[in-house]
């Protein structure tokens, strides 16, 4: 019920429909009365207070949260020159050039995108982003980066924290002009689960690179260099940083594991290398290189491009903090790490103690620590508002060497583990993790490929079956459709190929594609598109909203009917967006500059006979109520 009434429909404004039109859309005539945006707001706190969140089994009491203590700055000092300063005066090349001359150990912090994925499951939003931004642009200059946007968090900030990706972002590089921001980017996948048209990628790219995205990751998730062309040429036509990323996976210590060996990253480095990246990544998405790895690799990368180094990882083992030492030791340019309170676990290694463990030695990051442990002192307590999205490891874990999930995926294969019922299986679902993976072939896994390995190994748990089967019932079986796209070739070609045999009875007679999936995609026309969603959401939509829309045409409209219905709940605190708010209790919300709403809750009403229940507030002092269905 949230659409604008036919008079105000840019279609019948335009004057581009007959009656037809109205008979086709016969809601635009319920003239719905229109809501102030405090009446929005009231609306969805009345839903949470009675309802609660979507997906939170184990609410907290808002009213038992502290705000968290942002760290006080003296804003009459000027800003310090950072990064992204130094980018704007040597440009892509000049900024590599320059890392390779740096002695120091550079540092990229995750806190406000990887770690927050890897830890609660990507919830973080942008009210505790925003509210750090300012102190990290001082208290952060020193760093490299921040990585601050893409993977999951595109998907995630839309389809549940119902806030605007874009938004983020360009409210992020207002507040933190000066250190370079870095995204993740899956290649021809974009930011989602499924290969893109060539255009979309590229528009995709145009609009990040416009809205503050300086350095862009990009990765194919079977390390396959063809997949990940278009997204690179693109970085570098906006005059951005292009950062190309080696996959990492098995172990080139291990000499039963010759898949993948030093030889075969060594090799990839170098065509990416030519492929015009300014940095290589080395992306250890499940945090599987070891120590004396991490030394061996970085010091043969070294040995044999001419491009920084930029080391990800994740300490799901617990062993990162010794392998980046290593990788530090061997010359690695820059590496990841999280702020304390984040870090660890399936995330990256602490940030704060790297610095620490290095200070006064040659590869001295040279940072402010103690301004560093300030931002890490506001997370900690942010941390808590998120605990219900916890993945529930206590500790790291060297399990991780054999099952190799990545740490983005951890803390989402478990819900989704427990949401097929089958959490007192959780031991069997990571070991079919590895199974499947063994099956394939002991492919690349990272986001799209290892949610196709998650997808399958749930499959198999679920329907009581082990790999064997497949080869014995295949016929029968219904695979899920992520993996006989994946075998069909739409997320590209794994290194040595697919396993002929599984594939046919994937594929059951379809046949395989081992062109690029981007050239059998039609390009979007971005006009047509837009007139079609103007029409079935009832408004404009600018070209950020349309680039959301096409990438998640399922998710996009769903956000779009709650910022109708609600208007945007982003500017809520955390505790009470997620929790609400106990009777007595009260909040401030600026709703934009200047428009401050304060609002107590009184009461909640009795469930009625048609199964609705009035919650009662004070809103600046005057008394309001709302009507919520109670969904118990
Ligand atoms: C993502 O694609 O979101 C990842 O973090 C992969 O590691
Ligand atoms: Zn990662």
């Amino acid at each position: 019920g949230f659409l604008e009434n036919v008079i105000t429909h840019p279609v019948f404004l335009g004057g581009k429909c007959d009656t037809s039109f109205i008979d086709k859309h016969p809601e635009l005539l319920k003239f719905r009365e229109k809501k102030d945006r405090a009446s929005k707001v009231l609306s969805f706190l009345g839903d949470v207070i009675v309802n609660g969140s979507p997906g939170i089994v184990k609410p907290l009491k808002s009213a038992d949260l502290i705000e968290a203590k942002v760290p006080e700055i003296d804003y009459t000092q000027p800003r310090p020159a950072g990064s992204r300063d130094l980018f704007m005066k040597l440009g892509a090349e000049g900024l590599s050039k320059w890392i390779l001359d740096q002695k120091k150990l550079l540092i990229t912090d995750t806190t406000m995108r990887d770690a927050h994925q890897s830890n609660l499951a990507t919830r973080v939003r942008t009210y505790d982003l925003l509210k750090i931004a300012e102190p990290t642009s001082y208290l952060g200059a020193d760093l490299f980066s921040l990585e601050c946007w893409g993977g999951a968090t595109f998907d995630v900030s839309m389809r549940f924290l119902k806030e605007c990706p874009w938004q983020r972002l360009h409210k992020l590089s207002e507040a933190i002009p000066n250190i370079l921001f870095q995204m993740l980017l899956r290649g021809s996948n974009a930011v989602g689960y499924t290969n893109y048209p060539d255009n979309v990628v590229q528009k995709f790219v145009e609009e990040a690179a416009n809205s503050g995205v300086d350095i862009f990751r990009v990765f194919d998730s079977l390390n396959w260099t063809t997949g990940m062309q278009v997204a690179m040429e693109a970085v570098r036509k906006s005059g951005k940083i292009c950062e190309a990323a080696i996959c990492y996976t098995g172990d080139i210590t291990d000499p039963k594991r010759d898949k993948y060996p030093l030889e075969y990253y060594v090799h990839m480095a170098k065509e990416l290398e030519k492929m015009g990246a300014h940095i290589l990544a080395i992306k250890d998405m499940a945090g599987l290189l070891k120590p004396l790895a991490a030394y061996k690799l970085v010091k043969a990368l070294k040995e044999n491009i001419g491009i920084p180094v930029h080391l990800h990882t994740h300490d799901t083992s617990s062993n990162g903090s010794a392998m980046l030492l290593k990788a530090a030791e061997a010359g690695v340019d820059i590496v990841d790490a999280a702020l304390s309170s984040l870090s660890g676990l399936t995330a990256q290694p602490n940030l704060n103690a790297l610095v620490a463990t290095l200070e006064g030695s040659e590869r001295d990051p040279q940072v402010n620590a103690a301004g560093l442990q300030k931002l890490a002192n506001y997370w900690e307590t942010v941390r808590d508002y998120y605990a219900p999205f916890e993945s529930g490891l206590k500790s790291g874990t060297a399990e991780v060497y054999h099952h190799e999930i990545p740490g983005g995926q951890y803390s989402n294969y478990k819900p989704q583990v427990a949401g097929l019922g089958l959490l007192d299986r959780w031991e069997e679902c990571k070991e079919m993790y590895h199974k499947v993976n063994m099956l394939f072939g002991d492919i690349v896994k990272v986001t799209p490929s290892s949610k196709v390995v998650g997808d399958m190994a749930m499959f198999l748990v679920k329907n009581d079956l082990q790999p064997e089967d497949v080869f014995s019932k295949g016929e029968e079986l219904a695979f899920p459709e992520s993996v006989v796209g994946m075998f069909k070739g739409m997320l590209g070609q794994p290194y040595q190929g697919w396993p002929e045999e599984l594939q046919k009875i994937i594929l059951k007679g379809q046949q395989p594609i081992t062109c690029r999936p981007g050239e059998l995609l039609e390009p979007v026309d971005f006009e047509d598109e837009r007139l079609k969603l103007e029409e079935r959401l009832g408004h404009k939509i600018d070209d950020k909203a349309l680039i959301s829309a096409i990438l998640y045409p399922n998710v996009y409209p769903e956000f779009d009917r709650h910022r109708q219905e609600f208007s945007d709940t982003a500017v809520i605190p955390t505790p009470i967006f997620f929790y609400g708010l106990e009777p007595g209790q009260e909040t401030s919300l600026d709703i934009e500059p200047g428009k401050t709403l304060i609002i107590k809750l009184n009461a909640i009403g009795k469930v009625q006979a048609d199964g609705t229940r009035a919650v009662y507030f004070e809103l600046n002092g005057n008394t309001r109520s709302v009507v919520v269905r109670d969904q118990s």
